[in-house]
């Protein structure tokens, strides 16, 4: 039997199953526990730490393995096959650094990514709001200039990993009048005056990851925790996005062919009518399209993933549409998977109902899947006034 060939090399091979393995072997085992009791998953964590994934994407100066775009889908996608959410809580450290390695100075860039890359320490990134979601502008935090120091007063809502990481990039306005240009990006750390967590949020799916709301009552950090320049911070929420956005399409195509899985080996055990309900016809055109929707989700995410790393300009275009079509591709596959299964599906002896709740997910965080269309709409625009 044909499946695609993507020409790994031999390294990118090496990622491929090194997450694979611990999908499998320290995944897979307990991610119904870990849901059911809305458990932190330390012990993965720690696993990934020890196996150097946590520094795939961080420079060798930093500790990290200095991998691109493409090996982070690579390790995301095999890792989301297992559980989204623990898979979550490994991007969002990656997510909470991305501002420190793309803007950051040579000095914080030393005094933090080590510790990221090595997996002693989780990263989080701020922004949302409870009044500031897809109008991410809007946030009413605000980060005060007061000597040699930044009061930040404000509150970020529904932050992955908040109460747990110890690095939290937070996004906050320090010209209020100036909109969008009026936001700055600042490091906190766990522990610093003035800054606490709010209660942890029960959800429909990505149970097993830890989210809260970070509260600011004057917290006072250093003038050096500022990341890039001040009015920069909207800009550097974006462009993170854009780096970070086709790791969730990742998570995605892993959630997808995960649950195509299940459904293929249901649909071949399951007699109906006499025989393997494999050999309907009805089953057979839902596995087909779950299975040709799967494979043009890894597609598009991989060709895009390389594309990022060959040209790091001006990508919110690609990037978008990384994260649209897998996430998007995985609400429909995990809910044919359940269809499938039946009443089996909807029952907790089966992973496809954790897979249909935790997909929800994926069209909602990093940007609703609505807000990746106006990025690419407003894209078009732009390139076609350009053009023509
Ligand atoms: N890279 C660099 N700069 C960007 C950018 C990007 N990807 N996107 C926007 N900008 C810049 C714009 O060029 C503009 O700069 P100027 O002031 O120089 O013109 C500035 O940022 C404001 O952009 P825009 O006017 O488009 O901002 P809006 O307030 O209309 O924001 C979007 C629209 C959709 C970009 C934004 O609100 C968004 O992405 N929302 C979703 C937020 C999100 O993903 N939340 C999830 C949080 S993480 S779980």
């Amino acid at each position: 039997m044909t499946t695609v060939n993507y020409f790994l090399d031999e390294e990118q091979q090496m990622i491929v199953d090194l997450a694979k393995k611990i999908t499998h072997e320290r995944i897979i085992p307990i991610r119904a526990e870990l849901d059911e009791r809305e458990e932190f998953p330390w012990d993965i964590m720690g696993e990934l730490s020890r196996s150097d994934l946590f520094g795939l994407y961080i420079p060798v100066e930093y500790g990290g393995l200095g991998k691109g775009c493409f090996e982070m889908c690579l390790a995301l996608e095999q890792l989301g096959y297992g559980c989204i959410a623990v898979t979550t809580t490994y991007a969002a450290s990656a997510l909470g650094a991305y501002p420190i390695l793309l803007f950051g100075t040579d000095q914080q860039k030393e005094k933090y990514l080590p510790d990221v890359a090595s997996g002693k320490k989780l990263g989080a990134f701020a922004l949302t709001e409870a009044g500031a979601g897809s109008d991410a502008a809007a946030m009413q935090a605000t980060a005060v200039e007061d000597g040699d120091f930044w009061v930040i007063n404000g509150s970020k809502q529904w932050i992955t990993s908040g109460g747990e990481a110890e690095l939290y990039t937070v996004i906050a306005m320090t010209d209020k009048n100036k909109g969008a240009r009026g936001a700055s990006a600042f490091i906190l750390e766990k522990g610093d005056e003035g800054f606490s967590f709010g209660k942890k949020e029960r959800k429909m799916g990505l149970r097993a990851s830890s989210t809260r709301e970070l509260i600011f009552k004057d917290c006072r950090i250093p003038k050096d925790r500022l990341i890039g320049k001040r009015g920069l911070g909207f800009i550097i929420a974006m462009r993170t996005l854009d780096y970070a956005r086709p790791g969730i399409g990742a998570i995605g195509v892993g959630l997808s062919q995960a649950a195509l899985d299940e459904a293929v080996k249901y649909a071949k055990e399951r007699i109906q009518f006499g025989q393997p309900i494999i050999t309907l016809q009805a089953i057979q055109h839902m596995l087909a399209d779950m299975a040709t929707q799967t494979e043009a989700a890894r597609s598009l995410v991989y060709s895009i993933a390389k594309t990022i790393d060959v040209n790091s300009k001006d990508f919110s275009k690609i990037s978008a549409m990384a994260k649209l079509f897998p996430t998007d591709t995985a609400m429909k596959v995990t809910t044919d998977a359940v269809q499938i299964l039946g009443g089996y599906g909807y029952m907790k002896d089966y992973p496809v109902e954790k897979m249909m709740r935790d997909a929800k997910i994926l069209q909602i965080y990093e940007g609703t899947n609505q807000i990746q269309r106006n990025v690419i709409g407003q894209s078009l625009h732009k390139e076609y006034a350009k053009n023509s």
